[in-house]
């Protein structure tokens, strides 16, 4: 079975945010013909958009997996279903968005579906985590994400969980 890795974002800011990102997480785990390999840091962040709904919880997830493009489509659209997606509004708050940010090197330009997502050299709630899981990780026209998470504005991201201060310290002696 070829596989493939792929990352997906994770968002929300409707009906305790924290707990629709884990279960979304859980639900991830268990696709058909695919395996969870990371995942990253949820961070808090300020809405981009209407500025009248609350901030976002944001993570992202490193997939691999059988499934085609838009098969994987698909199988994230039941998942947002399954949470009782809601969209209040263009740019407006929702219970669970599950965005494929890349799969593989590919680059996908179809109507359903563009990869790499096209908002995410612009968002570092989206390059933050992404950062995390791969440091290194450039897009498919060789752009390296970190350059792009310095250089791309500012939406108060704030790590919650796990909290930075949580992480095991070297040269920690007790
Ligand atoms: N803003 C933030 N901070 N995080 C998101 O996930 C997000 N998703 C969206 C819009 C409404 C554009 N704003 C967002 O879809």
């Amino acid at each position: 079975m070829a596989e493939t890795d792929v990352y997906i974002g994770l968002g929300s800011n409707l009906a305790d945010p924290l707990s629709q990102l884990g279960r979304a997480v859980s639900a991830l785990a268990t696709l058909p013909q695919t395996r969870l390999v990371a995942q990253s840091p949820f961070y808090a962040s300020r809405p981009v958009g209407p500025q009248d709904q609350p901030d976002f919880i944001n993570g992202a997830v490193h997939l691999r997996t059988a499934l085609l493009p838009l098969a994987l489509l698909d199988a994230l659209q039941a998942i947002e279903q399954a949470h009782h997606r809601e969209r209040l509004r263009r740019w407006g708050p929702r219970t669970l968005d599950l965005d494929l940010l890349l799969y593989d090197n590919q680059v996908i330009d179809e109507e359903r579906l563009s990869v790499p997502h096209p908002e995410l050299v612009n968002r570092d709630f989206v390059l933050q985590p992404l950062m995390d899981l791969v440091p290194h990780l450039q897009l498919p026209d060789g752009r390296a994400i970190a350059q792009l998470r310095e250089q791309c504005p500012d939406n108060n991201l704030r790590r919650l969980h796990p909290e930075p201060g949580n992480l095991a310290s070297p040269g920690h002696d007790d």
